[in-house]
């Protein structure tokens, strides 16, 4: 059954900044306690220090298999039955087309948004189910299903993401442990940031003349669907800021 809101234990990756962080605030705005997780220790030293004894700060890197397994094998009494998983760490480096891309940055996005990401799920769920409760939350992206220029491993990456979820449903079946996951559209956050490289300028250009959704706007629909009666899994959430649609098929004519 589902637990009441202040009894939650939530394990938040990627809570230094964005999404993350949002979702963070928000779970424990609701009264629960966090385990919030990412590269900047100073972040995570900070939030704990807003919430004491609330928050379990743990700097782990995604990418770092070993050391994030042992990280969250080990977590203290208190944080360690985790409720709800919400893996937001992840990232988009660069937007050029693929045959100019750097294998690199595939390679970290590749590591982060799927490898990472599938590391947490796999240290988490044995727990969730041993204990009858749980729900694993994703950050996919729209980018999962719409493709766009320069999208090409950031997008693959986000299907991957999507696929994997609906697959943990089929293999969760027969057990209360939920999972969904959530699709945004253009959310300002440091991610533009992130992609360029650090070009504060041209990250700003994404959102300039327009509305995007926000990290909190995205951190409330997460803490919405996972507290619905327990019976009940979101299998996707999709979200866009009104100010952001479709385009046509795009034709390359002579
Ligand atoms: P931010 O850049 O603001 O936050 C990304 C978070 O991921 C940071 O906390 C960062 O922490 C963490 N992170 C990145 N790499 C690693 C790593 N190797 N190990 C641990 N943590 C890591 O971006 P958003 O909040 O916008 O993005 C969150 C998620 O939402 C991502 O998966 C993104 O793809 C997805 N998303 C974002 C959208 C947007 O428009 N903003 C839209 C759709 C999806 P640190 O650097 O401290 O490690
Ligand atoms: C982030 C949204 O459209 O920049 O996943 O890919 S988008």
């Amino acid at each position: 059954m589902s637990r009441d809101p202040e009894s939650r234990t939530v394990l938040v990756t990627g809570a230094t900044a964005g999404i993350g962080a949002a979702c963070a605030d928000a779970f424990l705005a609701a009264g629960a306690r966090v385990v919030a997780t990412g590269r900047r220790a100073d972040r995570l030293a900070e939030l704990a220090a807003r919430h004491p004894g609330r928050v379990h700060p743990l700097a782990l890197d995604v990418r770092d298999r070993a050391a994030t397994e042992r990280s969250l094998s080990t977590l203290p009494a208190g944080f360690a039955d985790v409720d709800v998983l919400v893996n937001s760490a992840g990232l988009a480096l660069g937007l050029e087309p693929a045959q100019r891309a750097s294998v690199d940055d595939w390679d970290q996005m590749i590591e982060t948004n799927c490898a990472g990401l599938v590391t947490v799920t796999r240290a988490i769920l044995p727990g969730m189910i041993a204990r009858g409760r749980g729900h694993v939350v994703n950050l996919g992206s729209v980018a999962a299903g719409y493709p766009y220029p320069g999208g090409n491993v950031y997008g693959a990456t986000k299907a991957f993401v999507r696929q994997f979820t609906l697959n943990l449903r089929a293999d969760l079946l027969g057990t209360p442990v939920r999972a969904t996951v959530i699709e945004p559209g253009m959310t300002e956050t440091e991610f533009s940031l992130v992609r360029f490289g650090g070009d504060a300028g041209r990250a700003g250009q994404v959102y300039q003349g327009m509305q995007p959704l926000t990290a909190a706007d995205i951190a409330e629909a997460i803490v919405w669907c996972t507290g619905l009666p327990a019976h009940v899994n979101v299998n996707v959430i999709e979200l866009m800021p009104v100010a952001q649609a479709f385009s046509p098929f795009a034709v390359k004519r002579e």
